[in-house]
């Protein structure tokens, strides 16, 4: 197994425009970035994954690019970008950016001059057709093919209709596209998180689809196409090999048997993905505001699994929430009577788990979901969408608006709940969203001033890790698989073995064979701590245990 920086690294995930405001417009900002700089090193990361800052007209707030030049105005500009670049790499830190290349935005120069003829040099930037070809849907609902009344003709769109999607086959998209990338890396960016980059090559004889549920179109139909690989390769080949980089693709849709055509060492296409199988078990065949019950042995096999397929030759990354999903304490803790232990047990599982950890903006305050009281306090054009269809489709938006606050975007981009003043800290303004009226008891300020808060645990968490290779390196093995209460699993190598138990219950959870000659219990949830009951864990207990072998 090769020793590489990126597998050592934990990743912070910023949204940018929740993260701090500096100039009272309520829109978080690249100087409120460089305002936290050093809370960020506190916390122990090292490297910061950046949500698109580039000029967009936000209808999917920033996943909708404009131009990949130029700093977005409400976030700055490319002088508060350099000093924000300049800043994190002061404090040994490193900035990954991210790379949204699977669609532009419809304002993008080289869609505005795509559409204007047939004949344009820019035609085939994006998939036009004379006819809709096919059924393909959106992954926010309607059509995935819009009419452009200018030519007449249909273009693909496989998010909104803002967002055409770019034509990989064509040669200049990818030669426009290496250049741009070479425009970042050769500021001094140390690598990027690839937007659905899964999703890049297209099925182009464009077949209905015939999958019943999204997820199997996902990996069926939109993702994996014939050239990925082709173009990952190529791209690695002209651009990535060429910079000492971090690479994560978003890989939406890829099933864990093809994972290691894309991070494969010998693959030569990218370091590690996310992919998204745990993340996507409760989502119904109508995608995620069609929930289903989910089953805590599978969540767990799920990441046994993962680690089998992937870990010999390739490398994992491990993430239980980001920008797209529900706050990971609501949803895999329980962020009432257990918040606080329960985001720490949550830590503990993404740090000591076999693969790059990354934690998204809050999850280190135990921030949770906001459940907002009408659709009005909703921002995410995910939820705009859904909402027109319930209505269109005569459905109670009523019950819609129970699902939007249980399994929204939104979610995760509150603000950042920085202190107890006005808006949490985060803006002097009026933030663009709501803030999460909990901001009182959870936020940055009250963690900080208490040894035992949660981010004083990810903090314990994140030099433990990197104090003991056999947790980045070591072997990983689940034990006790079918626990409806516990998941405990061991980490080794030849020098050291760590023994985890997570308790992921409101019950206490009775436990066999606790690990005893030799093994010393170097962490566990504070509160309980004190008087562990050897042969139990108390609700959402969580303890580490090591010994050097
Ligand atoms: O939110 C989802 C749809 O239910 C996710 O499946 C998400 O759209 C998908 O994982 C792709 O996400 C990425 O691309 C989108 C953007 O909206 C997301 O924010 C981004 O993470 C289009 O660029
Ligand atoms: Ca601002």
């Amino acid at each position: 197994m090769k020793k590489r920086w990126w597998k050592e690294a934990v990743i912070y995930e910023i949204y940018p425009r929740s993260f701090k405001d500096s100039n009272g417009d309520g829109v978080g900002d690249l100087q409120g970035i460089i305002q936290k700089l050093d809370y960020l090193q506190d916390l122990g990361v090292d490297v910061l994954w950046l949500c698109p800052v580039y000029d967009s007209p936000n209808d999917d707030y920033g996943y909708d690019i404009r131009d990949y030049r130029k700093i977005i105005k409400e976030a700055g500009s490319m002088d508060d970008f350099d000093e924000l670049l300049d800043g994190v790499h002061k404090r040994g830190m490193k900035l990954i950016m991210d790379l949204v290349v699977n669609h532009t935005s419809d304002e993008h120069e080289w869609f505005r001059k795509s559409r204007q003829s047939k004949s344009n040099p820019y035609r085939d930037y994006y998939f036009w057709k004379p006819e809709k070809p096919n059924n393909w849907q959106s992954f926010f609902g309607g059509d995935a093919w819009e009419n452009d009344d200018k030519t007449g003709e249909w273009y693909l769109h496989l998010f909104t209709r803002k967002q055409p999607d770019l034509n990989w086959e064509n040669p200049d998209v990818r030669i426009d596209i290496y250049k741009m990338m070479r425009y970042w890396l050769d500021k001094g960016v140390d690598g990027f998180r690839m937007d659905v980059i899964s999703l890049i090559s297209k099925r182009t004889d464009f077949k209905d689809t015939t999958y019943e549920a999204f997820s199997d179109v996902m990996e069926h139909v939109y993702a994996n196409g014939p050239r990925v690989h082709a173009f990952l390769q190529e791209m690695n080949q002209k651009v990535l090999s060429q910079y000492d980089i971090m690479t994560v693709g978003e890989a939406v849709g890829v099933p864990k048997d093809q994972a290691l055509l894309y991070v494969g060492e010998d693959r030569n296409e990218l370091h590690m993905i996310f992919h998204f199988e745990h993340m996507h078990m409760d989502a119904g065949p109508g995608g995620r505001f069609d929930p289903i019950e989910t089953d805590f042995i599978r969540f767990k096999k799920i990441f046994t699994e993962w680690d089998k397929a992937v870990s010999q030759k390739g490398w994992n990354s491990i993430f239980l929430d980001n920008h797209d999903y529900p706050r990971m304490v609501s949803r895999f803790g329980n962020d009432s009577e257990y918040r606080k232990e329960s985001a720490k047990l949550l830590a503990t599982m993404i740090l000591t788990m076999r693969g790059t950890p990354c934690i998204y903006q809050g999850s280190e305050l135990g921030m949770t979901n906001v459940a907002y009281p009408q659709f009005e306090d909703y921002r995410d054009v995910e939820i705009k969408n859904a909402k027109e269809a319930w209505v269109k489709a005569g459905k109670d938006p009523d019950e819609l608006l129970g699902y939007v606050q249980k399994y929204s975007r939104d979610n995760a981009r509150t603000p950042m709940q920085w202190n107890r003043d006005k808006h949490a800290g985060f803006t002097d303004g009026t933030p663009w969203i709501n803030v999460n009226p909990n901001y009182m008891e959870i936020n940055a300020e009250s963690e900080l001033d208490d040894a035992d808060s949660v981010f004083w645990f990810y903090n314990r968490l994140i030099s433990l890790r990197k104090k003991h290779p056999v947790l980045i390196y070591g072997d990983f093995e689940q034990t006790d698989n079918d626990h409806t209460q516990l998941f405990a699993y061991r980490r080794w190598n030849e020098a050291e073995e760590f023994r985890v138990y997570l308790n992921f219950s409101d019950e206490t959870c009775d436990i066999e064979n606790l690990p005893k000659n030799g093994f010393e219990m170097v962490m566990a949830n504070q509160l309980y701590s004190e008087s562990p009951e050897e042969d139990r864990l108390l609700p959402w207990e969580a303890r580490i245990y090591s010994k050097s072998v």
